[in-house]
């Protein structure tokens, strides 16, 4: 995978896994602004193979001419059980847009690590990778591909500016 967000934020592991992984208004706020619609989330619940999980759908806004104007997308996302609270955490996001071109060729998957650095501060590594879900034409890859680093970037830039000025907020 790409190397999308590698930074250092001065809050706690445990509140920047309360901020992005919970139904937390810091979330509901970062929507608004992405225009992100309709969210609805699972409680994380744990499986049988101790992972936890929860699902999350939206509708997304999407500002690209070629695609349309909207898709609502799944996001399946699995928090391992080696994470550690207020320590380490790895959460695994598939992400699903089911209304844009080729869509049943691909989703994306987002790889979160927080790690805590003192008890006030945090490193938040995030890695994206475009996967393909059947054989996919070499053009059609590189068209998917292209356009969905784009639109990655995009947003994490966007929210790596959130997180920061959500932490300028606080003291320390
Ligand atoms: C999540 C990756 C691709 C997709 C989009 C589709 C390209 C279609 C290719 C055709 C619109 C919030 C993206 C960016 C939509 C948004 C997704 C978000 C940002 C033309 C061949 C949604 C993180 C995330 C992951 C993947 C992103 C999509 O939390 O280009």
């Amino acid at each position: 995978g790409r190397l999308f967000v590698n930074r250092v934020f001065h809050i706690s592991a445990n509140k920047m896994f309360e901020l992005l992984f919970t139904d937390s208004s810091f979330t509901r706020r970062f929507m608004d602004i992405r225009r992100i619609s309709n969210p609805s989330f699972t409680a994380w619940e744990k499986d049988d193979s101790g992972n936890e999980k929860r699902i999350l759908n939206y509708a997304i806004t999407i500002n690209n001419p070629l695609i349309g104007k909207f898709s609502t997308v799944t996001e399946n996302q699995t928090l391992y059980k080696e994470s550690r609270e207020g320590q380490h955490y790895r959460v695994d996001a598939e992400v699903y847009t089911h209304d844009v071109p080729y869509h049943d060729y691909f989703y994306t998957q987002n790889r979160y690590y927080i790690i805590s650095i003192s008890k006030r501060k945090c490193r938040l590594r995030v890695y994206s990778d475009v996967k393909y879900r059947k054989p996919t034409w070499g053009l059609v890859k590189s068209f998917i591909t292209k356009n969905s680093w784009s639109g990655i970037e995009d947003y994490f830039r966007q929210l790596g500016e959130f997180l920061f000025g959500q932490c300028k907020g606080k003291k320390g």
